[in-house]
């Protein structure tokens, strides 16, 4: 079995590129919408997006006393639920760090906000009846493939508690359209306030199992760990983080930004897994100022905020740093994670003030 990946410094790698154009992210001016348009979510897709039809029936199976099988049609026939989600890859922000982890480079724009509805996951759950020693859920994905040399299926697991909070769905749409084939179609596990990996797509079996679930995506992937070799911290709940839209203009090239001198409003989102969000701060050339937040209607979703910058003349340094409710804030500096796992530190945007700008 080949082992860990190990990290790498210098330029980005052919199969980096590879990856980041398969698995494009959101382009951050798209923050200035509550709701993704849905051509403008991030994606993230492991191996192939398997064809339509191969997922005809959503199985659940293992521990339950009635295993049933059931289509996406009649799926649709159950009360419904939406969710306002903010899904937000656990790799997110992986690219700034130095030595990195070869994976999919992200800067910050591996997040995004979509209306998902679907069905309960409790519904289904509680129509199959886990047995008592019933303890995790399988999903497993219909996409398949090799990862350090181990084939299997996409696959990810909840403790049953988790997987009976109400707000989990199996969805067959987002926003108010059938699931498009790179998001899941034809139904997809929604998981919300959790790093991405658990939203499962494809969804094409539910198992009931009494031991926590060994596969590769599970107990090997997605944990944070400084070094080689170590066990590990699984990753679950998005940490605190927040974005703002890039103000002024953009160079094609470099990304650099210049707007004229005067007041800019500056707008951005910001989450946490956690807890409400409490305080964003703005921060220019490293002096923060509190940001306005507007009312958060949706509790699983990213919270609005905008403050007000008076550009000077000159060459400048924009921030912005969340803080949520359990007193969770985003560090200055990226935490050291050998994966590139849960990197919530502050955004840095360059921004060159010249009334020749305009
Ligand atoms: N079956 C399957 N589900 C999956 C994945 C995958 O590769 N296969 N990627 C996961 C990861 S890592 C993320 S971040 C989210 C991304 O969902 P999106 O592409 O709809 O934005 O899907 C998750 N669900
Ligand atoms: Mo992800």
């Amino acid at each position: 079995m080949s082992g860990r990946r190990a990290p790498i410094a210098g330029r980005y790698t052919a199969e980096e590129v590879g990856l980041a154009a398969r698995n494009r992210g959101m382009p951050l001016e798209a923050l200035r919408y509550d709701v993704t348009p849905a051509g403008l979510h991030y994606l993230l897709i492991h191996f192939d997006i398997p064809e339509a039809g191969a997922v005809p029936r959503l199985e659940l199976r293992g521990l339950f006393h009635k295993p049933f099988a059931v289509s996406a049609e009649e799926l649709q026939a159950l009360p419904a639920r939406t969710v306002r989600v903010t899904m937000e890859c656990a790799g997110n922000g992986r690219g700034q760090l130095a030595p990195r982890y070869p994976s999919v480079p992200w800067l910050e724009e591996g997040v995004s906000t979509a209306e998902w509805t679907g069905v309960p996951l409790a519904t289904l759950l509680a129509r199959a009846q886990p047995r008592a020693e019933a303890r995790h859920i399988v999903f497993r994905g219909a996409d398949r493939g090799f990862d350090r040399g181990v084939e299997h299926d996409f696959a990810r697991s909840l403790g049953l508690a988790e997987a009976m909070r109400e707000d989990v769905l199996v969805a067959y749409a987002m926003q108010g359209a059938p699931l498009s084939p790179q998001h899941g179609a034809p139904l997809r596990l929604v998981v919300p306030r959790w790093y991405g990996m658990a939203s499962v797509k494809w969804l094409c079996a539910i198992e009931a199992i009494d031991r926590p679930f060994d596969g590769l995506q599970q107990a090997r992937s997605y944990h944070f760990r400084r070094e080689s070799g170590e066990p590990g911290e699984p990753c679950t709940l998005m940490r605190v983080n927040s974005l703002m839209a890039p103000p002024g203009i953009p160079d094609f090239y470099s990304r650099k930004r210049s707007a004229p001198p005067g007041n800019v409003t500056i707008r951005g989102r910001a989450w946490s897994g956690s807890a409400p969000i409490a305080r964003v701060e703005l921060g220019i050339d490293g002096s923060w100022t509190v940001a306005t937040l507007e009312p958060a209607a949706h509790a699983h979703a990213w919270t609005a905020w905008h403050a007000t910058w008076q550009a000077t003349p000159g060459e400048h340094e924009l921030s912005c740093r969340a803080t949520d409710a359990s007193g969770n804030t985003q560090p200055l500096e990226p935490p050291w994670d050998l994966s590139g796992f849960g990197n919530n530190a502050i955004q840095r945007i360059h921004v060159s003030v010249n009334a020749a700008a305009r």
